[in-house]
């Protein structure tokens, strides 16, 4: 039984009417919200709290969630905690310590590039979608995603080995057996044929992980080789690199050297 004193549910209150005599200026910025929205101007996906991305550049990942956000025009902050490094840090958005998160603007957290990425595409405008739809050009997209995830994957594992294993441990054969698969998967997607990017005219999620993995093959790859043997990943990563999205997230020298990526014995 409710108390004399408890709250009648919310349902019954009356809603508080802004009144123009009674609070003038909540009446004027509520008249200027509501011109802006008719305006066409304020468009519902754009105007949120800023969502958080967490993972570093480094993280191929991670830099292909920035490279959605920056090209669907998102806000986001982004907060470049490294997954080894600054694991705790991690661990409060993704508690499996694991890059790329986003935290959305209503605090929910999404862990995973690809749930991420296909997430983006839902708020936006169907003609800015980074995936097509449907149909053959749907699958030929997930081809190429695939591959540039598969290509990436061994990238990631080829670091993993520089940057966890003490060189005395590392395994030759398993090396060699990451840069073959690597080397096979880049060279399928240079088999497109498409041009200028890998769907034809726009540019989608297939062209976005093929030059992330392309880039990121450098640390494992000699980077002569990678641009004469891949001379059309080669071109589509300086085309990408055009675009702020690709140009602002490439990982800097300094970021490799303090993820263990590149030093003294890392050559290949
Ligand atoms: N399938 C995941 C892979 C994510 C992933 O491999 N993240 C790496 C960094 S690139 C990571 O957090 N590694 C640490 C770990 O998994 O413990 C995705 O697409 O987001």
């Amino acid at each position: 039984m409710p108390s004399a004193k408890s709250k009648p549910p919310l349902a019954t209150v009356p809603r508080a009417r802004l009144d123009d005599a009674a609070a003038p200026r909540q009446c004027r910025l509520a008249r200027k919200v509501a011109k802006l929205a008719c305006s066409g101007l304020f468009n519902e996906h754009r105007w949120r709290l800023a969502m958080k991305l967490v993972g570093p550049w480094v993280s191929g990942y991670t830099r292909r969630v920035g490279i959605t956000l920056k090209l669907l025009n998102l806000p986001f902050e982004h907060l470049p905690f490294h997954a080894y490094r600054e694991a705790e840090r991690v661990k409060v958005f993704s508690p499996m310590a694991r890059v790329p998160a986003l935290q959305l603007d209503d605090g929910q957290v999404l862990i995973d590039s690809h749930a991420i990425v296909d997430y983006l595409d839902s708020i936006v405008p169907a003609g800015e979608r980074l995936m097509p739809a449907s149909g053959p050009e749907r699958v030929r997209a997930m081809q190429w995603v695939g591959y540039g995830c598969a290509c990436y994957d061994k990238v990631a594992r080829y670091c993993d080995e520089l940057m966890l294993r003490p060189d005395a441990h590392r395994l030759a054969h398993l090396q060699a057996g990451y840069r073959a698969q690597l080397e096979s998967g880049l060279r399928v997607l240079e088999a497109a044929q498409a041009h200028p990017w890998l769907l034809g005219s726009r540019i989608s999620q297939a062209d976005i992980m093929a030059v992330v993995a392309f880039q990121s093959a450098s640390v494992v790859l000699p980077p002569t080789r990678e641009s004469e043997a891949f001379p059309r990943l080669a071109a589509l990563a300086q085309q990408a690199m055009q675009l702020t999205a690709f140009s602002s997230t490439l990982p800097d020298l300094e970021e490799l050297q303090a993820s263990g990526l590149i030093g003294a014995n890392h050559g290949v």
